[in-house]
């Protein structure tokens, strides 16, 4: 948001709520695993008059005229995210994630197929057949899950699935999980049984890209993606497929499960994806990676559990059962202290997921505001005094303090445009 704002006069209420939030990203130390703070440049295209465009169809045939610039910024999107991944073929158009997986799911599946997902109370995620979404309430879904004494993926409970129950399709990919994931393994185990494979990398696509992480592209039939978390773009969606495929990919995201493209969110893609193809991404993917490292060790040496003993990727989970707190009593207590997290359920909770045993942590956002192993290490002891000191409000009162001068030396001031 500019200084030389229209809003200000214009709708000075709205203006104000802008300005808290962005007071709010500046105040406080964002460690959700799935946000980030985007580029002055990623927000310039996403509040840019492509707004106004009904460009329904794709490049070269849509059912609107006046697409004559959609078509170059899609057609632009689409070519910088397929180098980004070195992918054979994408759409750009998914308003999220979760679309993205519709429109895998409905272009091959039909209502009653069964497939294999990752239990969500694991570290799998809404759209991969939780029964409270679309893609648990219509198909027949199985899940998978992690074994309790490592809490990594059981890859051999996955096969005995697969060949028990013969899915269609599995879905790789989580919404928790702070380890490598296997690609390999669940293409071979879907090839086992005549399996497509759906690797949903939403949360590590920044790390895939840069080689960070391994690739599932070339090995699964589909790979989705959104585009906010460690990519560091705008709020959407992407998927990734092959020659064949992308015909029923594209039919089924319009017109299957969506109306016209979100035109400006798509320009804003570009930005970012043209971004990640630069190598200062690299660096800050390694970056995040090392963070998350450092904080890890930080907390697990003041005495807390982390879920598989410590973590690969930028994500973090406390298993907070040892000290006898709820996740959702910690997340509230840290956000008093200015640090804001999630209450996330732990493998084998049995708590609810308003309640939850455990809090999810993120290096992305304040790796791109600039801090680095050093700041990690004070973050970790800051959250460390929050867990310590949970009913003790002068202790939350001292990490306030600790948190403002974190947040006054790495101000956030390449939010603006
Ligand atoms: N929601 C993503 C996350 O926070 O991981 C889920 O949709």
């Amino acid at each position: 948001m500019t200084e030389k704002s229209y809003l200000k006069t214009a709708d000075p209420d709205v203006y104000r709520i802008l300005r808290s939030e962005d007071k709010r990203q500046e105040d406080n130390l964002i460690m959700i695993a799935s946000e980030n703070y985007v580029s002055q440049g990623v927000l310039e295209a996403s509040s840019s008059t492509l707004t106004n465009k009904y460009a329904e169809g794709y490049p070269g045939k849509r059912y609107y005229n006046g697409c004559l610039h959609a078509d170059e910024i899609e057609s632009l999107a689409i070519d910088r995210i397929k180098k980004l991944f070195n992918a054979e073929a994408a759409n750009v158009q998914p308003h999220s994630g979760a679309q993205a997986n519709m429109a895998v799911m409905m272009s091959f599946l039909n209502a009653g197929d069964t497939y294999i997902g990752m239990n969500l109370s694991h570290g799998g995620h809404l759209s991969h057949g939780s029964p409270v979404n679309f893609s648990g309430r219509f198909f027949n879904v199985v899940a998978y899950g992690v074994t309790e004494d490592t809490n990594l993926i059981d890859y051999d409970e996955l096969y005995k699935l697969a060949k028990e129950h013969r899915p269609k399709l599995i879905i790789a990919g989580a919404s928790a999980y702070p380890r490598i994931i296997d690609f390999n393994k669940f293409r071979e185990i879907a090839d086992s049984v005549g399996a497509k494979v759906l690797a949903d990398i939403a949360h590590i696509a920044g790390m895939v890209a840069t080689g960070d992480h391994p690739t599932p592209v070339g090995v699964a039939d589909y790979v989705t993606m959104t585009t906010h978390k460690t990519l560091r773009g705008p709020r959407g969606g992407v998927v990734l497929t092959n020659n064949e495929l992308i015909g029923d990919i594209n039919k089924f995201m319009f017109p299957g499960t969506q109306g016209g493209p979100l035109m400006h969110t798509i320009a804003s893609k570009a930005v970012a994806f043209g971004e990640a193809l630069k190598p200062e991404f690299s660096v800050y993917q390694k970056q995040i990676i090392k963070n998350a490292a450092v904080l890890a060790e930080t907390l697990m040496s003041g005495g807390l559990k982390l879920v598989s003993g410590g973590t690969e990727n930028h994500l973090i989970l406390i298993d907070l059962r040892n000290k006898g707190i709820t996740g959702k009593d910690a997340a509230n207590r840290l956000e008093e202290a200015g640090i804001t997290c999630n209450k996330n359920g732990v493998p084998f909770d049995d708590k609810s997921p308003f309640v939850t045993s455990g809090i999810r942590l993120g290096s992305p956002a304040l790796t791109t505001r600039g801090l680095k192993e050093e700041e990690f290490r004070r973050v970790g002891s800051l959250i460390l005094e929050v867990i310590n000191n949970i009913n003790n409000d002068d202790a939350i009162k001292k990490v306030r303090a600790g948190v403002d001068e974190i947040c006054r030396s790495f101000p956030t001031d390449f939010l603006r445009i």
